[in-house]
């Protein structure tokens, strides 16, 4: 019996979104007792209907499994429970001066809501991708709110390495990072991982853990930044940057990225900027490389409009909307920033083809884009933008695309 009571926990996850919902599900379907907590009482009705507000591969599945079980609620406030889990966003905050300064008053926010309920053994986990120090933040707050807890509750950091359109998978078998204020709560965050986790699971110290998600989140963004800056300069010498990057990665020690109209997501596009943000002095390539790929969306408007100067009433389509291919996400899109940029600077009509929505922003919408079909593109379109790689649109036929001009910014049709 004591056994069992390890081993199957009652788990409060704080954040209902990318990262809370699927975690919370998972959990649920492992044995756990899960109460899922967010501020808005639409999700918090959608997922006790067993449904989502996300477009995430499998998540539905899960859900529903979770929901069915009687494993997982979802709530508006934190219960009693043994361990927590902080799953809310870090974007940036508002301030004049510095706008790329990370905003953590929503892990604050739940660190206050959390300790309210807390009891001595508890555990706490921030999956949040945070700050330097923002981890030992979350116990100072619980020790002022909750004095008589100091020394009694266990907290750590282990950060979510999930890939967008993969997430199912990738919080099984992904290997993760713990770090602990101090080594027991890392090792007690480790025995519940390893209740769902198959990868191998790591223990550190928490400031360790938390920079480790902001350097693999620049690593990747100076790796496509270097290939952004390739495709800016293949183009200055009409050299094709595709063939190229397949030539050069044909060397033992090469593997160079894609480029593509910029890089979205609230991750790679936020991340870097927190460790730009707590060293100003010494982080040059990693502010360089966001600069770099920050620029790109704008080099990809110049070129359209362009192409669409001598025209007349040219009909501009830009294929996806998303960040990234195959999902519905548009936060810190480079595709949402072009088609903006197009319809203000253009007087074409600008359409958007995006599988993945059912009704264009407000802001385009308001702008005069419309969306279209792929079959409505074809037909109608003088420049054709590639702007995201969604599976759809690589099998159109190149034979429909030959009396338009296409500014293919992702390759697909290569
Ligand atoms: N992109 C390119 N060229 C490439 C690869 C990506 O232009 O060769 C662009 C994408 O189109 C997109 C952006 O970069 O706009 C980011 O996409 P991504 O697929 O590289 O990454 P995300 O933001 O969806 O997820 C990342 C992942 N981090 C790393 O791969 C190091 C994921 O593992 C993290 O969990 C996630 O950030 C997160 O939540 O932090």
């Amino acid at each position: 019996m004591k056994f069992m009571h390890n081993r199957f926990q009652k788990i409060v996850v704080m954040g209902l979104g990318y990262i809370g919902l699927p975690t919370a599900s998972m959990l649920a379907t492992k044995g756990h007792h899960v109460v899922g907590v967010d501020v808005s009482r639409d999700i918090v009705d959608t997922i006790n209907s067993g449904n989502i507000h996300i477009v995430e591969p499998d998540l539905d599945i899960l859900v529903k499994s979770a929901v069915n079980s009687g494993n997982m609620q979802a709530m508006m406030s934190p219960v009693e429970a043994d361990t927590f889990i902080i799953a809310v966003p870090t974007p940036f905050k508002v301030t004049v001066g510095n706008p790329k300064a990370p905003d953590v008053s929503y892990v604050e926010a739940a660190a206050k809501a959390v300790a309210s309920v807390l009891r001595p053994g508890n555990l706490v986990i921030l999956e949040s991708t945070s700050p330097v120090g923002t981890t030992e933040r979350i116990y100072e707050i619980i020790v002022e709110q909750r004095p008589e807890l100091q020394g009694l509750v266990y907290v750590a950091h282990c950060p979510e390495r999930v890939l967008p359109g993969h997430i199912i998978r990738e919080l099984v078998d992904n290997d993760r990072i713990i770090g602990g204020i101090d080594r027991s709560s890392a090792e007690k965050a480790r025995e519940l991982y390893s209740t769902f986790c198959n990868g191998s699971i790591y223990l550190s110290d928490s400031r360790t853990a938390e920079l480790a998600k902001l350097v693999e989140n620049s690593y990747r963004d100076v790796n496509i930044a270097f290939a952004n800056e390739l495709s800016m300069i293949c183009d200055e010498q009409s050299i094709d940057v595709w063939e190229l990057i397949r030539l050069v990665n044909k060397h033992p020690r090469v593997n160079v990225l894609r480029p593509g109209p910029g890089v979205g997501g609230h991750c790679i596009a936020v991340d870097p900027w927190f460790i730009v943000n707590a060293f100003p002095e010494k982080a040059q390539l990693i502010r360089t490389a966001r600069e770099v790929n920050d620029a790109k969306p704008h080099w990809v408007v110049d070129k359209v409009l362009k192409a669409a100067f001598d025209m007349v009433n040219p009909v501009i389509t830009c294929l996806g909307l998303s960040y990234k291919s195959d999902v519905d996400d548009l936060r810190e899109s480079p595709a949402l920033e072009i088609v903006t940029e197009l319809a203000e600077k253009s007087s074409a009509t600008v359409c958007v083809v995006e599988p993945h929505i059912s009704c264009l922003p407000d802001s385009l919408a308001a702008g005069g884009v419309r969306l279209v079909s792929i079959d409505e593109a074809l037909a109608e379109s003088d420049i054709m933008v590639v702007l995201v790689d969604h599976r759809d649109f690589r099998t159109v036929d190149p034979e429909g695309l030959k009396r338009m001009v296409v500014i293919d910014t992702r390759g697909i049709w290569k």
